[in-house]
């Protein structure tokens, strides 16, 4: 389909081709869209620079943002400006917390790995929110990825869960700040997914399982399915959506 046609968007946050960043990028490519990549270091770039061929883009714009840094925010999407006047939407996909604290009690978590995790997982969503404003002169969707652990307790899930809760509620602020402008902001919870960020979460295979077992899909949920939910939100489709938290998730979040 041709959906997203001659439209820009910004993926932050692949890693590998297991990413769920990955599976939006190639619904968006598949919609039409030219996309821009944000990597954030040397090893993560040779893995997006292998993927890259497999979509059908042309001169794709790979950008370094390291989101802990306000200098490399400033300078990525000052790189981005350069090339693309214009910008139609963001994918924000970046989680980080301490594997040691993704397992047993959440009240041993230290502060620095509570500020850590706050520092990539949520507050890095405000401050790539204020830097891609300028771009979106068109009006855009920004979009990021939630979980159920930030709505209630999910074992293990310990300080992401509690950070997504901040990223969730962060998302409502930026959407009520954007609005005026023709911007909408809204997350996506996707289910338990294999990729390398959840591998660092304890237990996590038992959770798929139990996603399995209880869902009412009786099925885990795959990256293409968070993708063709992505070109819902950051297309025209979801013009009247904003603030929003889409459960992609094979329904498991209804069951008590
Ligand atoms: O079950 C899952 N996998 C779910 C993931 C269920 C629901 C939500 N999510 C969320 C995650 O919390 C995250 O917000 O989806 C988002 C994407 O995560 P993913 O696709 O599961 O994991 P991964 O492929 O590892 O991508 C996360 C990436 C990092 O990867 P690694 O594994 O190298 O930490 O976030 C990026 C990095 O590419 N990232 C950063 N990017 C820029 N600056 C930084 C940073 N400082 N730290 C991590």
């Amino acid at each position: 389909n041709n959906l997203l046609t001659g439209k820009n968007f910004i993926i932050m946050g692949v890693a590998n081709k297991r990413s769920i960043a990955w599976g939006i990028a190639k619904a968006l490519n598949e919609a039409g869209a030219n996309l821009i990549f944000t990597y954030q270091g040397e090893r993560l770039k040779r893995e997006v620079e292998r993927l890259i061929p497999e979509l059908n883009q042309e001169n794709t714009l790979l950008v370094e943002c390291d989101v802990t840094s306000d200098e490399s925010i400033d300078n990525a999407f000052g790189t981005i400006a350069q090339q693309y006047p214009v910008v139609d939407g963001l994918a924000h996909c970046i989680a980080f917390a301490k594997r040691e604290e993704l397992t047993g009690d959440f009240s041993d978590t230290s502060r620095d790995g509570f500020q850590l995790a706050h520092d990539i997982s949520a507050f890095s969503l405000v401050a790539v929110s204020k830097a891609v404003k300028p771009l979106l002169k068109e009006g855009g969707s920004i979009l990021t990825l939630t979980y159920l652990g930030g709505e209630r307790v999910v074992k293990n899930y310990n300080i992401m869960g509690v950070a997504k809760a901040s990223l969730d509620a962060s998302v409502k602020y930026l959407a009520n700040d954007f609005g005026q402008y023709n911007i909408r902001v809204n997350s996506i919870s996707a289910g338990p997914i294999r990729t390398l960020a959840a591998k660092g979460i304890a237990g996590f295979n038992e959770n798929l399982k139990v996603i399995e077992e209880k869902a009412p899909l009786r099925r885990t949920t795959n990256p293409e399915e968070v993708g063709k939910a992505a070109i819902f939100l950051l297309s025209d489709l979801a013009s009247g959506v904003t603030g929003e938290n889409l459960h992609v998730d094979s329904g498991y979040h209804i069951i008590g």
